[in-house]
């Protein structure tokens, strides 16, 4: 019935290969997976020739840099996280045809391969550079192993490519005093060679191909990103990289060099294509190359977030191009970003909802979350997600109206009818109404879901669940009986057609949920074109048991959850502030100018009109001075009188609220900012020097 336009023979489908250096959490997901997965359930419904293909992207910096973090391998961290990963994504029902991996001796070769092809062609231009060397584990550094001063903000700590304080992006060789982070050490520049593709040649066919072809086709939000980067002008980048985890290079003057983790990591989705036809038969090449016959034609489509724009509309279609023989995205359809709280969602700090984590506190209950997400999916901005927002959507409406709906339809069958589908007789215009609405509704959420607007797709299902909530309460069958059985026989004839149109129209939303659904109703799973049906249950079908679709979450639920985010943020505070980074050396002798002594606090007082301040008098063995002192907050003055202290003596001496204060107490302080004093572990003469 839906006459939605899906003119291609094939179609090959990708969701982003995550990296295999941590599990997968709710940003993940409403990124570049349940969208994906929904296109894809949604193509299958229309019976077309669908592979969609995904798998862990194992190579790269972000790997080695976990495995030297947790003090193992990048095979163990690989291996590791692979599994967690593609176990979430099963449990989510995230369809994929195949979730294969970079490690993959298949996967090395085809980028190989890829690269060979290029190299032949003369496509790339070699260059030799300097880069920075780290002398003592005789290694160049990859962008993120080399840390420094930044030079826009001044912060410590900034990366090769990125200072995280200010959002800058860098070069290595942009940083004021890098240290690599292997040795600690700062590391020399050496020349190396690079293979680059230039990119600033394709530059001219991409305006074509993208900025011309593709204008009434991509997002907005993609669109807009791909005309800044052209207008900034492309420059060549390098597709290799002197690292030792990664594809080799295949050329023998570039031993010990890896493939640019950008080149590999998009040919992951050839090469799980190409797995998957051995393992089934098919042929891999139909899904990703040209054909002879122009009927013969394949859609690719990547689905990704938005910070993989350029890799996808940019740099991958120009290797795609350059080798000549495959066919090119038709769209990218780029989700932007989901925040948690009111805040960026971030593995470092914790601040995640992670799959594993919640497929453990809240079992059974994926469709849950599918649902939650989708209906507020970043498609076009940002969005963000709350455990209130996520209690608000399942209990007012999956509990509410789609599970009450199915639920009372099925618990008015087996109370009247014994389960069976009584005819439809005596139809008013109220029955032909919903009839006419279902006939409508499968090609408005089609026609949402070919522009990629699931939310507003979803959204239409919901209201065929509107749709018979309503339908129900106004006919009241549960007050008719007394009177007009036939009467409501129709009723729950016409409920039921629509609690079955529900079934066929949540499949590509809510896999779980669909599958109860017609485990119910007791009626095979339909395809497409079946939705808007008025007679999927005929009349004298037996309908299975009722059961319940969903249930409510509850506020302890929900207050666990924000607990559970409330002590991971203040776990990373503390692990941040504990974390200090060092300060620079400083000499010997500027540190023996520093006159450091025990002293005693003979008399404490509060400072007048502050919080913080207590003015201290300290017996120094030499004189009786005043210290004015920042830990009001932590001691009360009475009860520190008589503690030994150690004395900062010759600090410069500072007017604090009108007190001259002669020096400076030393002061310990924790990740929480709780303040100790420092001093000797036994009584000690006043006057004792420190060092
Ligand atoms: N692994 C980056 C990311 O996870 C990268 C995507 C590869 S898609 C070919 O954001
Ligand atoms: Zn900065």
């Amino acid at each position: 019935m839906s006459n939605i336009a899906l003119p291609f023979k094939r179609y090959t489908i990708t969701s982003a290969l995550p990296y295999a250096n941590g599990p997968l959490h709710i940003g993940h997901l409403a990124g570049a997976y349940i969208p994906a997965d929904i296109y894809v359930r949604f193509l299958r419904l229309h019976g077309k020739d669908v592979v969609y293909v995904c798998g862990s992207d194992e190579h790269g910096a972000a790997i080695t840099i976990k495995a030297k973090k947790e003090g193992t391998t990048p095979q163990a961290i690989i291996d590791k996280y692979h599994a967690q990963i593609k176990d979430s994504f099963a449990q989510f029902g995230i369809s994929f045809d195949i979730y294969h991996r970079t490690s993959e001796q298949l996967h090395h070769e085809l980028s190989q391969e890829f690269f060979l092809n290029l190299y032949e062609k003369g496509e790339f231009i070699e260059q030799v550079t300097e880069q920075y060397y780290d002398e003592e584990y005789h290694q160049f550094l990859a962008d993120r192993y080399i840390t420094g001063t930044c030079p826009n903000c001044k912060s410590e700590g900034a990366y090769g490519d990125q200072c995280e304080k200010c959002g800058t992006s860098l070069n290595p060789t942009d940083l004021i005093n890098p240290i690599s982070t292997l040795s600690g050490k700062p590391p020399v520049l050496r020349e190396t060679k690079h293979w680059y593709l230039p990119l600033d040649k394709y530059q001219p066919w991409l305006e074509k191909w993208l900025l011309e072809g593709k204008k009434d086709v991509l997002k907005p939000n993609v669109y807009g990103q791909c005309r800044s980067w052209l207008k900034s002008g492309l420059q060549p980048r390098s597709m290799t990289r002197d690292l030792d985890w990664g594809v080799d290079v295949p050329l023998e003057e570039a031993t010990g060099k890896k493939l640019y983790v950008w080149l590999d990591a998009p040919i992951g989705y050839i090469s799980a294509t190409k797995q998957w036809a051995l393992d089934t038969g098919n042929d891999w090449e139909k899904y990703w190359k040209q054909q002879p016959d122009p009927a013969d034609n394949t859609c690719l489509i990547h689905f990704i977030g938005k910070d993989n724009i350029v890799f996808h509309c940019i740099t991958f279609p120009s290797i795609l191009h350059a080798h000549g023989e495959y066919v090119l995205p038709e769209n990218i359809p780029a989700n932007e970003f989901l925040n948690l709280e009111g805040e960026k969602l971030s593995t470092s700090r914790n601040h995640a909802v992670w799959l594993h984590e919640y497929l453990e506190e809240f079992p059974d209950k994926q469709d849950e979350l599918r649902y939650v997400l989708t209906s507020i999916l970043p498609e076009t901005s940002d969005s963000e997600f709350t455990w209130k927002d996520f209690q608000a959507r399942v209990n007012n409406e999956l509990v509410a109206i789609l599970g009450n709906f199915v639920n009372r339809v099925l618990v008015l069958s087996h109370k009247y009818f014994d389960g069976k589908v009584m005819p439809a007789e005596g139809l008013t215009e109220t029955d032909r109404f919903i009839f006419s609405e279902l006939e409508r509704y499968p090609q408005h959420i089609a026609a949402s879901l070919s522009q990629y607007r699931f939310r507003e797709a979803l959204a239409q299902v919901m209201n065929v669940a509107r749709l018979g909530n309503k339908y129900l309460a106004d006919a009241e069958p549960w007050k008719l009986i007394k009177t007009d059985e036939s009467r409501v026989k129709t009723v729950l004839n016409v409920s039921l057609q629509i609690a079955a149109n529900l079934a066929v129209l949540a499949q590509p939303f809510l896999p779980h949920t669909a599958d109860k659904l017609f485990t119910m109703l007791n009626l095979e799973a339909r395809d497409w074109k079946t939705a808007g049906g008025d007679t999927l249950l005929p009349a004298g079908h037996q309908l299975g048991q009722a059961q319940l679709l969903f249930e409510k979450i509850t506020d302890e639920q929900v207050d666990h959850q924000l607990e559970k985010l409330a002590r991971a943020r203040q776990t990373a505070e503390t692990v941040a502030k504990t974390i200090q980074p060092l300060k620079d050396n400083v000499a010997f002798e500027d540190f023996i100018k520093l006159d450091i002594r025990t002293a005693i606090i003979t008399a404490a007082e509060k400072v007048a009109k502050t919080k913080k301040l207590l003015k201290l008098t300290l017996d120094t063995g030499a004189d009786q001075r005043i210290v004015v002192s920042g830990i009001a907050e932590f001691f009360d003055p009475e009860a520190i009188i008589g503690k030994q202290v150690s004395l900062l003596a010759n600090l410069e001496p500072r007017e604090i609220k009108g007190i001259r204060s002669q020096g400076m107490i030393l002061m310990a302080e924790d990740a929480d900012g709780r303040l100790d004093f420092v001093a000797p572990q036994t009584a000690t003469a006043p006057g004792s020097i420190i060092r």
